[in-house]
């Protein structure tokens, strides 16, 4: 893909974020005027950090009413690990994890997200009642995706992705690490609208830890404005997920080196999510929603006092702010 489908396609996909205090809207999902918060839900036996506890179709669908009732606006569903390492599983094995538990969690009303690289998976989420696809991938893992969640006219997460979980560490060489993901974003961007996805219904990833040493993490969490809009034009709504991650838990290491545990980064997360939300980042995704409910709500009432404080000095700012929270 070489010509640029998102300038040829029309308008910006989301509303400006130039005075630093509007928020994205994606059509069809939750607008609080706050940064997002999307709870994970793996029904795997080997997650990252949380792989075994949600197995049973059960367990899962009570940890999802329960993300969501601590303050999860999405809860995010997956049935295949993406741990560095993992292999992958059959089509038919994901299916069988996540099918119950979107059904049941969209009966009960939740707003669900499948976390999904299968276009036959996110299509049979999506008839189950999920009203997002995650695509770890960002459509280069099926061909079929793009096609299908253009079809469906469902919103779409365009994650950064160089390749399955077994060898993604081996490709975590950069010189620039965040011209390199925004430029790489850009191109799966293009496909997807080219594909006939509205890029109104388009959200980017830079992929924290997917073929990312910490010092690229660190890199991209600090600009994520410049990964928004790709390197010029219009804001995408950006996605963060920072949750439970290994750079955090090496951040935190003992004095002889040894991680953080993952469940012992959760506090760090918030931080992490205050500072996201904070730089406008659309969504998070977490594993400890109430925390994280809370850092979304301080940081939105930070960016409304922050543009108050702007537009009292004489510098410009919105006359409304979908970002305030409550007074
Ligand atoms: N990380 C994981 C899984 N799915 N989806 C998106 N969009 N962004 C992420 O960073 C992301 C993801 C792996 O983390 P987990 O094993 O804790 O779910």
């Amino acid at each position: 893909m070489t010509g640029d489908a998102r300038t040829q396609a029309g308008p910006p996909p989301v509303l400006p974020t130039s005075a630093g205090t509007t928020v994205p809207v994606v059509r069809g999902l939750p607008a609080p005027g706050r940064c997002l918060v999307m709870g994970v839900l793996n029904v795997t036996p080997d997650s990252f950090s949380d792989g075994g506890d949600y197995f049973a179709a059960d367990a899962a669908i009570g940890r999802g009413l329960e993300l969501a009732a601590r303050g999860a606006d999405i809860i995010d569903v997956g049935g295949e690990s993406t741990r560095p390492g993992a292999d992958r599983i059959p089509a038919a094995e994901e299916l069988r994890r996540i099918g119950p538990v979107v059904t049941e969690l969209a009966a009960a009303g939740l707003t669900v997200s499948v976390d999904t690289m299968r276009a036959a998976i996110a299509e049979a989420a999506v008839a189950a009642g999920a009203k997002l696809v995650n695509d770890v991938s960002g459509g280069l893992a099926d061909p079929g995706m793009l096609s299908f969640v253009a079809a469906a006219g469902v919103p779409y997460v365009v994650m950064h992705w160089r390749g399955h979980s077994s060898g993604m560490q081996d490709r975590a060489h950069y010189a620039d690490v965040v011209q390199e993901v925004r430029d790489e974003l850009r191109l799966r961007v293009d496909a997807a609208v080219t594909a006939g996805i509205d890029p109104a219904l388009i959200v980017i990833d830079p992929g924290l830890g997917f073929a990312k040493l910490p010092e690229h993490n660190w890199a991209l969490l600090t600009r994520l404005p410049e990964i928004s809009r790709l390197g010029g034009g219009p804001s995408f709504p950006v996605l963060v997920g920072a949750s439970r991650k290994r750079f955090i838990g090496r951040l935190l290491a003992a004095a002889d080196g040894t991680p953080r545990p993952f469940a012992g980064s959760d506090d760090a997360t918030v931080a992490l999510t205050a500072l996201a939300a904070v730089a406008g980042a659309w969504c998070v995704r977490v594993h400890a929603a109430a925390a994280n409910a809370d850092a979304v709500r301080v940081a939105a009432r930070w960016r409304a006092a922050s543009a108050g404080e702007s537009a009292a000095s004489g510098a410009a700012a919105p006359a409304t702010s979908p970002a305030a929270g409550p007074a």
